[in-house]
């Protein structure tokens, strides 16, 4: 698999090839953990996978195989979220969060080594997860003072059920590879050196799917836990699915040609 720079960041490498994108948490000296920055910059490659229409499925990964991600950077966390060089603090990884979510595109989390506290909450709201032998996954919150209780606590919950979810943030253990798929966090489990081409392979049988068909599916499994978001987000696929037709096209039409719209000819299907 030949990766082309898609995109020059400073924290994050943003890779494509053959209709897959790659982005890869790129601080391995503090395990991958996220500043402002990173998220701001993996908030721009999402940005372009969304709009690349050549990009099917999204791989997102850790540099090195020792952590996908670590969570919020401690070294920046200041009064009221994590505060970057413009001084304001934030929680921009929750806006990241959504954006995954919201994104009519699989996204695959190949993880190896720790996903832990907010870099645990990443690969959950992540379509897939393809996990590493040497996989670590936990939270941490309530040990350092902190808490994701919005898809941090509800999308593990309806991934795993409530009482393990309560487990691992009342705890704060760590979960190794097999454990975790015991527990239906992860999809997979591959030795350390065959997980970037297990990811790949998982994207290209994807890729080879109905692109329609995946994005309305993706959708569907989110619209209940987003309410009127997840909503939100199907129905403007079913806009931009009814766009496509000559029924909606009639009515534009019509409307530009200064006459009655014609929907006569247009079935009304059981
Ligand atoms: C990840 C873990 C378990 C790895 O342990 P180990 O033993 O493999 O490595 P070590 O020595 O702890 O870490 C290596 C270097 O990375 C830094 C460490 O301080 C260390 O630096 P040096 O001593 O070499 O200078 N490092 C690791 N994680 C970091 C982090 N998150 N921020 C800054 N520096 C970090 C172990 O390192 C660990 O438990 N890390 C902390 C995990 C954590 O608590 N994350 C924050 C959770 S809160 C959160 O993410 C969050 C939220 O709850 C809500 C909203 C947004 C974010």
């Amino acid at each position: 698999m030949h990766w082309e720079t898609a995109h020059e960041y400073e924290d994050i490498r943003y890779e494509t090839s053959s209709g897959i994108a790659k982005i890869t948490i790129n601080r391995p000296e503090v395990r991958n953990a996220f500043r402002p920055k990173t998220v701001s910059e993996l908030i721009d490659a999402f940005n372009r996978v969304r709009d690349d229409h050549e990009v099917g499925v999204v791989i997102l990964t850790g540099e090195g195989d020792l952590a996908f991600c670590s969570g919020g950077d401690q070294r920046v966390r200041g009064h009221g979220g994590y505060v970057g060089d413009d001084e304001i603090p934030r929680l921009n990884v929750l806006d990241l969060q959504r954006q995954i979510r919201m994104l009519p595109k699989a996204v695959i989390a190949a993880v190896a080594g720790y996903a832990i506290g907010g870099g645990h909450v990443l690969h959950l709201v992540c379509d897939l997860t393809i996990a590493a032998e040497n996989a670590r996954f936990g939270q941490t919150g309530p040990r350092v003072g902190s808490f994701d209780a919005g898809y941090g606590t509800g999308i593990l919950a309806r991934t795993i059920g409530m009482k393990r979810a309560k487990e691992i943030w009342f705890l704060c253990r760590q979960y190794d590879a097999h454990e975790a798929y015991d527990m239906g966090l992860v999809n997979k489990v591959v030795p350390v050196d065959k997980l970037q081409e297990e990811a790949v392979l998982w994207a290209q049988e994807i890729l080879e799917k109905s692109p329609m068909a995946i994005r309305f599916l993706k959708a569907s499994f989110n619209v209940d836990t987003d309410g009127l978001a997840g909503l939100q987000q199907m129905a403007g696929d079913a806009t931009m699915m009814f766009y496509m037709t000559e029924e909606a096209r009639e009515g534009k039409n019509a409307f530009l040609e200064k006459r009655q719209p014609d929907f006569s000819k247009f079935p009304r299907l059981p």
